[in-house]
C-alpha cells in the first residue's frame, strides 16, 4: 500500500471515530462501563423507566443490586414478563452483568423503575441515578431525558 493510499484510508475512518465518540456517554466504575443512560419525560408523581448499557471489561461477573435517585421516591429494578398477550413488569432482586460481557436495560426488557417522581422529568434534563454494584461499588450517572415514547408496555405494580 502506498503512503498516499494509507493517508486516504485514515482520513476516511476519522469521521466515523469522531461520530462514535460524540454519540456515547460512558461512565467508568471499576471494570464496568455505564453507557448512554436515558429516560423518558414524565410528570411529577408519575413513574419513569431508566435505560442504559452496563459493560463489564473484567473477568469477574458483577451484579447491579440497587439504585437510588433524588428524583424518585422509590427506585426498583424491573424486568418484563409475558402474561398471555400482554407484557407486564416485575421487580427483580438484582441484574447480573456477565464477565467480559454486557447487559442492556431497555424498553420492554430489564430497566430501572423510578417511582413517585419528586419532580417532573423534562426533555433535555439530566436525572442523577446512583447505581450500586456488588463488586464495582457505587457510581452516579445522569439519565438524559428524551421525549415520552408513544409505545408503552402495560404497567402493573
Ligand atoms: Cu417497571
Amino acid at each position: 500500500m502506498t503512503t498516499r493510499r494509507i493517508l486516504m484510508t485514515v482520513a476516511a475512518l476519522l469521521p466515523c471515530a469522531a461520530a462514535a465518540q460524540a454519540r456515547d456517554t460512558i461512565t467508568e466504575a471499576g471494570a464496568l462501563r455505564i453507557v448512554n443512560p436515558w429516560t423518558r419525560a414524565a410528570g411529577q408523581g408519575m413513574q419513569g423507566g431508566g435505560f442504559l448499557v452496563i459493560r463489564n471489561t473484567g473477568a469477574t461477573p458483577d451484579k447491579l443490586v440497587s439504585a437510588t435517585s433524588p428524583a424518585a421516591g422509590r427506585l426498583e429494578l424491573h424486568t418484563h414478563i409475558r402474561d398471555g398477550d400482554v407484557m407486564r413488569m416485575r421487580p427483580v432482586n438484582d441484574i447480573p452483568v456477565p464477565a467480559n460481557g454486557e447487559v442492556t436495560l431497555q424498553p420492554g426488557g430489564l430497566h430501572l423503575m423510578l417511582m413517585g417522581l419528586t419532580q417532573p422529568m423534562s426533555v433535555g434534563q439530566s436525572i442523577p441515578v446512583t447505581l450500586r454494584f456488588e463488586h464495582a461499588g457505587e457510581v452516579t450517572v445522569q439519565l438524559a431525558v428524551q421525549a415520552a415514547g408513544a409505545r408503552q408496555p402495560a404497567h402493573r405494580h
